[in-house]
């Protein structure tokens, strides 16, 4: 089990064997050109994996350092996947992903030229959407259209939701912060492409046109979702008609997308030329979902409260956060780092003091601590509240170094059984984000190594064998629940796509073959709970593969 693509000279390079044989036993790296040894190493001591059942060998060879094509050989066990040293291992992961957001793209159809073999029509137009039951206002009662077109699909499904969005356009948005000058020559091969705005930031806008038509000009609230009422079967995009509703207005999504839109705000000032008006929008936009989530701070989305009350009754994703806290700690970040305006530091204040937890979809207070560290300079935050954030990311950050070498596969991912959930690795990646915030303030390169554990973890050193991007490697996802990868005709699926991870809670009700939390993965399209992918997931992909890209020794 290792990184599929390979390593980079000048990193760790280690190997995982999957064994029960204890006995003193070595390996050897062999060129794959001509058969020839060109290392020898001994195995480490045989190790028990404390998730699951498994027993393990490390294979270590960080000091072979030459650059070309290789297989890991050991006796009695089959010669491993060829891979690369190389300075660029992992560019074809972290350009794949950021990528795969153009698959995505709902009410635009993919050419030939930018999509190759998974070229298709449009996807849902999204220019006739009807206010939902429990969206009706006085200024706008059910029934009446509105236009909200564009985004992307937020999984393997065909619907788009705001709180979903939110992580990933704070995340894609800090991967361009954090590596701006990476970036601004980073190409997808996208229509866009070449109009003097980076490919990622092109990208964000697709989705971010879609999020401001979702914010209802009069009172500034933001609607939760863009929905079908139940889940369109595994067709391609655009097949089905039915109709799509906008559902209630929410806190979390109004902070969520207060965040978005401030840091939107900031970024897109620097593109004004491009993008007229688009910043000034956005911070328009930020402003008044602050004041409308002030004046509603507590308003949940509970889709089973909502069906008991109105019709139709809605069966897609529910996004249901009910806790609005951290949602209101990163809004209020971000609005701070755009306007310096004192009232929203004086918000932050509230819970600046919190510890630091791990990023996801309903937990997103880490991304205002990111912001803060980030911006920390032009925020003139005093030295001792920039020490104590500082500290606070980096004791978070040691809690995950220091857990690697007990761990059989070397990784920082599954430090607890708590890691393998629904989309277990978006938070391997998420750990891997905070790992490299940790290395952007400390410059501390056990930190930049230990991210990389992760992603090496994403690419195939793990339990179950798989690569989970799409794409990517000699054995990837294959089968991913994603609508378009199972009714396209196509062998390949849609490449660039996170697969969600090892998920021992099974869910869809697959018939799995290993159920222990680090193995209990499916590669099969019916496995939503383990195998379908999401744009949350890709986020943290993108920011982890390109951070890393980005900072390598080379
Ligand atoms: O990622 C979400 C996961 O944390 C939840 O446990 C799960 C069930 O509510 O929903 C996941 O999100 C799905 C969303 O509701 C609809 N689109 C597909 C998402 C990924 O499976």
């Amino acid at each position: 089990r290792m990184n599929q693509l390979g390593f980079y000279p000048n990193a760790p390079k280690v190997a995982i064997v999957v064994t029960k044989d204890s006995a003193d036993a070595g390996f050897t790296i062999v060129s794959a050109s001509n058969n020839k040894v060109v290392y020898n190493g001994k195995l480490s001591a045989l190790q028990h994996s404390s998730n699951s059942s498994l027993q393990t060998r490390t294979a270590d060879f960080s000091k072979f350092k030459t650059p070309g094509k290789y297989f890991v050989a050991v006796k009695g066990v089959e010669n491993s996947y060829p891979f690369t040293i190389s300075k660029n291992v992992n560019y074809v992961a972290a350009v794949a992903s950021l990528k795969g957001y153009y698959y995505q793209r709902v009410s635009m159809p993919l050419y030939e030229k930018y999509a190759g073999k998974w070229a298709r029509p449009a996807g849902h137009p999204d220019t006739a959407v009807l206010i939902h039951a429990s969206a009706a206002t006085t200024e706008r009662p059910e029934g009446t259209v509105i236009s909200c077109p564009g985004g992307w699909y937020d999984a393997g499904d065909y619907n788009k939701y705001i709180v979903n969005s939110g992580i990933t356009m704070g995340t894609l948005l800090s991967a361009y912060e954090d590596f701006s000058g990476y970036f601004d020559t980073l190409k997808t091969n996208i229509p866009e492409e070449g109009n003097g705005v980076p490919d990622i930031l092109n990208e964000v806008i697709y989705n971010l046109r879609w999020m401001l038509t979702m914010q209802d000009p009069n009172d500034g609230g933001v609607y939760n979702k863009c929905t079908n009422a139940a889940f369109d079967g595994m067709v391609m995009p655009g097949v089905t008609k039915l109709p799509r509703y906008v559902l209630q207005k929410g806190t979390a999504a109004t902070l969520d997308f207060a965040a978005v839109t401030a840091q939107a705000a900031r970024i897109f000032k620097k593109f004004s030329a491009q993008l007229p008006g688009l910043a000034d929008s956005c911070e328009k936009a930020a402003l008044a979902a602050w004041q409308w989530a002030l004046k509603n701070p507590n308003v949940r989305y509970d889709q089973n409260a909502i069906n008991k009350q109105f019709s139709p009754k809605i069966t897609t994703g529910g996004y249901g956060d009910g806790r609005f806290v951290d949602e209101g700690c990163w809004a209020a970040a971000e609005l701070f780092a755009t306007t310096k305006d004192g009232q929203y530091l004086y918000e932050l204040r509230k819970y600046i003091n919190d510890p630091m937890t791990l990023p996801n979809w309903g937990n997103v207070s880490g991304l205002g601590i990111y912001t803060l560290l980030r911006n920390s300079k032009a925020l003139d935050l005093s030295s001792s509240e920039t020490e104590m954030l500082k500290r606070k990311v980096l004791s978070f950050a040691n809690a995950y170094v220091e857990a690697i070498p007990s761990n059989a596969f070397k990784t920082v991912m599954g430090k607890s059984k708590a890691d393998f959930n629904w989309g277990s690795n978006s938070n391997a990646a998420n750990q891997g984000i905070a790992l490299i915030n940790a290395y952007l303030l400390s410059k501390d390169k056990k930190y930049l190594d230990a991210a990389l554990t992760n992603l090496d973890y994403i690419l195939g050193r793990n339990a179950t064998g798989y690569c989970f991007l799409t794409g990517v490697g000699t054995k990837s996802t294959m089968n991913p629940h994603h609508r378009p990868s199972v009714a396209d005709g196509i062998v390949e699926p849609v490449p660039g796509l996170l697969a969600g991870g090892p998920n021992p809670g099974r869910q869809d009700g697959c018939k799995y073959e290993f159920l222990e939390p680090e193995t209990c993965y499916l590669d099969e399209s019916c496995s939503y709970a383990s195998n379908e992918i999401a744009i949350n997931w890709n986020a943290p992909m993108v920011y982890l593969s390109n951070a890393i890209e980005a900072l390598q020794d080379k």
